[in-house]
């Protein structure tokens, strides 16, 4: 038994066709998810149960869950599953509303950022909510050898809590515990990263405005700021990216060493109501192309 896949972006994201519930305990279906994964990055299948235990079944695939550390937002039966909403529940601060708004790799700024992040479209709205793509490895391929000679063996710094402007309405610096605080303290990535499986090389940086990406260390500001302003424009350059309408019972995948993602849940209208189950799963520190 084996499924087909359908590119739907440019050169990367794949619609794996021929997956049901009932297949997820046939070895072969799940070692062709998987190699579709690391293949085309971010996969998409369609109507997939929208229910806890199916989600939590297909994420051993990618390895172990990593519950949200803020209680409020996992599912009230299953912690392994967080609950995003663009709606009021109960117990959350309003700024969870807009989560994923902006470029990033999920945990980036951990020492262990995460492998795979699973998103299941549980309610969609039937316009807008889309989610972007974008493909780091053909990020660092299309960079002239000039470039890559230079930015490969950098090393960038990363904080949680970091924003250029303090007053940016999503900036954590403003809701972040002492506890949550001390549990994300700064940490320092290659820029080019060599991916665990497939050893492609791929750029580790996002421009997210609120999470994110301190400087180049060794570096002074205003070099560091220039020199990530081009690599951010290149990368999130409209060739290299995917935009996914969603559908009910969609589930999409995506590998975070080798694409970089940005909600859009910011420009979406409160009554257009919006609700995903999500997974993401333990990676490894990040290795030095
Ligand atoms: O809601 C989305 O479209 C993406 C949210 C996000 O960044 C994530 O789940 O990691
Ligand atoms: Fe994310």
């Amino acid at each position: 038994m084996t499924v087909t896949v359908n590119i739907l972006g440019p050169g990367f994201v794949g619609e794996v066709m021929g997956v049901t519930s009932r297949l997820l305990d046939d070895s072969d279906i799940l070692s062709s998810i998987h190699a579709a994964y690391l293949s085309h990055k971010v996969i998409v299948i369609r109507d997939f149960p929208i229910a806890a235990d199916p989600l939590v079944r297909i994420s051993e695939l990618f390895g172990p869950a990593d519950p949200h550390h803020v209680a409020a937002v996992r599912h009230p039966d299953q912690p392994k599953i967080t609950i995003l909403s663009n709606q009021d529940e109960p117990g959350r601060k309003p700024e969870m509303k807009k989560f994923g708004a902006g470029w990033h790799s999920d945990y980036s700024y951990m020492r262990r950022p995460s492998n795979a992040t699973l998103l299941l479209g549980a309610e969609v709205p039937g316009e807008g909510g889309d989610t972007l793509f974008a493909d780091t490895a053909r990020a660092f391929d299309t960079l002239s050898d000039e470039m890559k000679r230079k930015i490969i063996g950098l090393k960038v710094r990363h904080e949680y809590r970091f924003t250029k402007d303090r007053t940016h309405p999503g900036a954590r610096w403003n809701f972040l515990s002492e506890a949550e605080q001390a549990a994300t303290p700064e940490v320092v990535h290659p820029l080019v990263i060599r991916h665990p499986e497939t050893g492609a090389h791929c750029l580790f940086i996002a421009p997210s405005s609120v999470s994110g990406v301190k400087g180049i260390v060794g570096m002074d500001d205003a070099e560091s700021d220039a020199l990530l302003a081009g690599l951010f424009a290149h990368m999130t350059s409209e060739r290299l990216v995917y935009r996914h309408k969603w559908r009910p019972g969609d589930l999409v995948i995506w590998d975070n060493r080798s694409t970089i993602h940005s909600a859009t849940t910011d420009q979406l209208p409160s009554h257009q109501v919006r609700r995903m189950y999500r997974i993401t799963t333990n990676g490894s520190e990040p290795l030095a192309a």
